[in-house]
């Protein structure tokens, strides 16, 4: 079955209605759900938003786009397709048959790796709550809204996962994902990235190109996973990340495209005055947003990294087009490390404990990717300057480098040398009061804030002009 029950209180492909507890369980959590989305959900009141809703899983026409009140939106549980013959492909268990249910010595880490998972969904929904009252224009504000709207939804793919598979205590977790809070002293969000603030438009593109781009290559590695139930709910989160994916990359574009446009026109870089954003101040919020990102991807070398793998829990990213057996267990792999003199260089690890390692460098690998495009918009204004991706060490709090301080070139800096100069390559307060002038809403049909470029196509086909939000 794939076709989701509209008919049910929570739309689902999984025949929730034949497990009257589980249902039960699910509904009393609904209530939940919905006052944390009144409460730390988006302010900008709206009456409705053109929105896209995912009605099925298969291949074509998956979801259905319309006019709808945000409150209404319906949130439901979509798992993949299930393929009957699916076998474990990496681990210990490689080649055994997929689990339908969590065996006992997995329960705890399992349970880890979803309860961290489901924990950054609301957390970002609650960065971005602000952002509405200053959107560029209703084609962005309707954007931020999808977004949100599905971060809600991957909430439940994985509250779904608790409530079915984790008994009593995966209902107590369930429950805490909508007590904590990303920035709150007393609960905070369990990623240092989901606490930080997203308190502007440059912010959020930054956001939804560096770090739900970890998003994409974690949910890689547990689609991966010989839970088959997670599994399939990864594979159908991964298709829906794919536009906050392109919200991110192009938000990047538009905002690159229009500095180099001004900077062209009037042939100067300092472009502040002309209510762009500088190419400078781009970069310094490039260099936060992708090194808070690198952090997301835990240490060089992880032990519980090695135990998930060999476990079957967590896979690699595109598992199955590696070339070797799947089990790494002779392998080595080289990682950043620091050498005993406090220097940056490598060392060689086993390759199931340098994991982390294999998927930050397949992140890496990607993101150079954004960083190409839009230095080819600059170089198609004739432009000289370039950006760039900060040195590993830059910036980090996790993992090998955290104890000390670098130059986005990898040049190690004493803490005073750091503290005299990390204004050069993060954003400042002046940076920041900045960049929050130029954040003033454009909510008119068709029309679109100075700082930025309209985009190249609407939504499904729309145009840019189209009423993509009726505010009320
Ligand atoms: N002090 O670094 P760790 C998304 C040790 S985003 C001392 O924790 P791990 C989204 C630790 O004990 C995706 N030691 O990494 C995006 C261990 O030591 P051993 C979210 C410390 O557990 C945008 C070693 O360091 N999903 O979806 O390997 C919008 C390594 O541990 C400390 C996920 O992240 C310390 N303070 O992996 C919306 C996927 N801290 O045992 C959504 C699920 C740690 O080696 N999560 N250690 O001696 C995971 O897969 C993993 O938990 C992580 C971390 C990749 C996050």
């Amino acid at each position: 079955m794939t076709e989701a029950d509209y008919q049910e209180k929570i739309p689902n492909n999984v025949d929730l209605h034949e497990d009257r507890r589980l249902q039960r369980a699910l509904e009393s959590w609904h209530p939940n759900f919905l006052n944390w989305w009144e409460s730390m959900g988006p302010t900008l009141p709206t009456e409705d938003v053109y929105l896209r809703t995912a009605v099925n899983v298969g291949r074509e026409g998956w979801a259905h786009f319309g006019h709808v009140a945000m409150r209404d939106y319906r949130w439901g549980i979509f798992l993949a397709e299930r393929d009957e013959n699916r076998t474990i492909g990496f681990g210990q268990h490689k080649g055994e048959p997929a689990w339908q249910q969590v065996p006992g010595e997995y329960r705890a880490d399992l349970q880890r790796l979803i309860v961290i998972q489901g924990d950054t969904e609301p957390a970002s929904v609650e960065q971005q709550r602000n952002l509405g009252a200053t959107a560029p224009s209703l084609y962005d504000l309707r954007n931020l809204f999808q977004v949100n709207v599905e971060e809600g939804r991957h909430l439940w793919a994985m509250v779904y996962l608790l409530h079915a598979y984790f008994g009593r205590q995966g209902r107590e977790e369930a429950e805490e994902l909508l007590h904590r809070n990303s920035g709150s002293a007393e609960a905070p969000r369990i990623l240092g990235a989901f606490n930080e603030e997203t308190p502007d438009w440059l912010s959020f593109y930054m956001f939804t190109y560096f770090t739900d781009r970890d998003g994409k290559y974690q949910l890689g590695t547990l689609k991966e996973s010989a839970f088959d139930p997670l599994s399939r709910t990864c594979e159908f989160m991964l298709k829906e990340e794919a536009h906050h994916m392109m919200v991110g990359t192009t938000g990047v574009d538009r905002v690159v495209e229009r500095t180099a446009q001004v900077m062209v026109e009037n042939e100067t870089d300092d472009v502040a005055a002309l209510g762009v954003i500088p190419l400078p101040v781009i970069q310094k919020y490039l260099n936060f947003h992708y090194s808070v990102s690198l952090d997301l991807f835990g240490s060089e070398t992880s032990t519980n990294v090695a135990n998930y793998y060999t476990a079957g829990l967590k896979g690699r990213w595109l598992e199955e087009r590696r070339r070797d057996d799947h089990k790494l267990t002779g392998d080595s792999i080289m990682v950043d490390s620091l050498t005993p003199d406090g220097e940056i260089g490598h060392t060689e690890v086993s390759a199931l404990t340098g994991l982390n390692t294999d998927l930050r460098r397949e992140y890496i690998a990607d993101c150079e990717g954004g960083v190409k495009r839009w230095n080819r918009i600059l170089a198609d204004a004739g432009l000289p300057q370039r950006l760039r991706l900060p040195h590993s060490a830059f910036n980090r709090k996790v993992g090998a480098f955290s104890g000390i301080e670098a130059t986005p070139e990898g040049e190690v800096l004493s803490a005073a040398q750091w503290e005299q100069s990390k204004g050069q390559w993060l954003p400042t307060d002046t940076d920041k009061t900045f960049i929050r002038s130029l954040m003033r809403p454009v909510h008119e049909r068709g029309k679109i804030a100075a700082w930025i470029a309209p985009p190249r196509q609407g939504i499904n086909g729309k145009p840019f002009d189209y009423d993509y939000v009726h505010l009320s």
